[in-house]
């Protein structure tokens, strides 16, 4: 959570799909050469962590075989992870391991099942709260309290990894994994719920398509993913505001302006508002 009173702000995590099928990027980045560009921008643009992933999430994505993963994963991790934090973005224990040995320090676990691959390599944990597997997750999603029933889920499996030795533990409630619009939404009106666990936050909100249902035309019809940068900032700046510690994003310059906003008070030393007062009539 950033800290009011210094200069500190929440995390960037930029998200770099190798990948043909992602929801957002599928493509873009496929090819090795084309991805490590895009990480060494992301750095640029102020990423504190790259997530490299070679396996798409997307409801009904393909289940991609073990060693086409690491082809795509590991020697883009090993170009990255020299100069920037690297997470890898799977739930295979092998891939995770293959990665950690090209140099990442942080498992992001869409399946949160991973604690004993991250304890066993030393590296850190992200446990990420899913219903159901992709291919039939959306198909209809229900929770009794979906803001308890998550938090319960993360906070037993938070509890398992730090009894299993991993010191570095983060949770995320997994925006549009088994969730309904709905969902999504009390997750975030909810997000404090999961900050008062004490364990740091992460959430995922990019470009999802909540975000297109509720920036929907007048027509009806579902914004395109190529519209959804306002609600992923709008999100990305609400989750900052309601104590996460990192966001997870494509739009890496954009959050990480977002994010400095929002880790400092207006009028505060250094703060937003002198950074506004500075540049009013320049
Ligand atoms: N969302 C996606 C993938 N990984 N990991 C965490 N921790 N939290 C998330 O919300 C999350 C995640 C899905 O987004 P994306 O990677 O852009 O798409 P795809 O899964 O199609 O590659």
């Amino acid at each position: 959570m950033p800290d009011a009173t210094t200069d500190e702000r929440a995390l960037v995590m930029g998200i770099l799909n190798v990948t043909p099928d992602s929801f957002s990027d599928g493509g873009n980045w496929f090819a090795t050469d084309l991805a490590i560009g895009r990480g060494l921008e992301m750095i640029a643009e102020g990423a504190d962590i790259v997530d490299v992933g070679g396996e798409s999430t997307r409801p009904g994505a393909a289940v991609v075989p073990v060693a086409e993963e690491l082809r795509r994963v590991v020697p883009v991790v090993e170009a990255l992870s020299p100069l920037v934090r690297v997470s890898v973005d799977t739930t295979k224990e092998t891939v995770a391991e293959a990665a950690v040995a090209a140099g990442a320090t942080l498992i992001n676990d869409v399946s949160a099942s991973l604690w004993q691959v991250a304890a066993r390599c030393g590296v850190g944990w992200v446990a990420m709260h899913r219903q159901g597997t992709p291919d039939t997750m959306q198909d209809d999603p229900r929770y009794d309290d979906v803001v308890a029933e998550v938090r319960d889920l993360l906070a037993e499996r938070a509890a398992q990894a730090a009894g299993a030795g991993v010191a570095e533990v983060w949770i995320d409630p997994g925006i549009g994994f088994g969730k309904t619009v709905d969902h999504n939404l009390q997750l975030l009106a909810g997000l404090d719920t999961l900050v008062a666990t004490g364990l740091p936050v992460l959430v995922g909100t990019s470009r999802k398509a909540f975000l297109g249902v509720l920036a929907a035309g007048p027509d009806g019809a579902t914004a395109p993913v190529s519209d959804r940068m306002p609600g992923s900032l709008a999100t990305a700046t609400w989750a900052l505001q309601h104590g996460a510690g990192m966001v997870r994003v494509h739009d890496v310059a954009a959050t990480v302006q977002a994010a400095l906003l929002v880790g400092r008070p207006v009028g505060g030393p250094g703060g937003a508002g002198s950074m506004l007062d500075t540049e009013v009539g320049s």
